[in-house]
């Protein structure tokens, strides 16, 4: 089913839970390829949260700053490809969240172990905003932290279960949001970990 988060954001409960096997041995393929790391912050931090990347383009921080790269920075290939089996989970959702023209080339596969968390920003390092951003949860269960166009707006806290997936978009598209720090857990596929797929047209 799904629910209307706010105008522009769809909650659509359990619409990957047919695809969690078939996704998470894409996720093991492309970690063999392209290693899960935590990346640098622009302001000399290191996340907690440990990433990687697939699709033409894949989103990384530096002291350098935030972008997207065409080439894994650890190894200097491409990224390995995004897994058909992704991009048309990811297309069906935003279809049925009303974006019927979703071109996904770039997919942020995030990695939460206990303890890690994703402080509030918004997610402005793509060139089209009008396309939407599809983002699938998998594993431990996590509390989004939805906030508004101003950083300083009210949070909402939205709990994002294994199978869930999100689209935002339109007025959606710039708000606040983060994850609040990983509560401990055991996931019968997953063990201590939660992870999170990110699907954005960046090219
Ligand atoms: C996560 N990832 O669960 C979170 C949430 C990120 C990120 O935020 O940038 O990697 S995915 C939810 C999300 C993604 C893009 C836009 C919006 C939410 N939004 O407009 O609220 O690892
Ligand atoms: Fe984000």
């Amino acid at each position: 089913w799904t629910e209307p988060l706010s105008p522009g954001a769809q909650v659509l409960r359990q619409y990957a839970t047919a695809h969690t096997d078939s996704l998470l041995a894409g996720i093991h393929a492309i970690a063999a390829q392209a290693p899960f790391r935590q990346m640098q912050t622009p302001g000399g931090y290191t996340m907690s949260v440990a990433m990687t990347n697939c699709g033409t383009a894949g989103w990384i921080t530096d002291r350098k700053g935030y972008r997207y790269s065409t080439t894994d920075p650890l190894s200097g290939q491409a990224w390995p490809a995004i897994p058909a089996d992704f991009r048309s989970l990811a297309q069906a959702a935003a279809l049925a969240a009303g974006f019927p023209a979703f071109q996904p080339d770039a997919c942020l596969i995030n990695r939460y172990q206990v303890g890690a968390k994703m402080a509030l920003h918004q997610d402005r390092d793509e060139p089209d905003l009008t396309a939407p951003i599809v983002s699938v949860s998998l594993g431990l269960p996590a509390t989004f932290l939805w906030g508004g166009l101003q950083r300083s707006d009210k949070v909402l806290k939205v709990p994002l279960l294994h199978g869930d997936v999100v689209v935002w978009g339109r007025e959606a598209r710039l708000v606040f949001h983060g994850i609040a720090p990983l509560k401990a857990g055991q996931h019968p596929l997953l063990g201590e970990a939660r992870l999170n797929l990110t699907f954005r047209q960046a090219l």
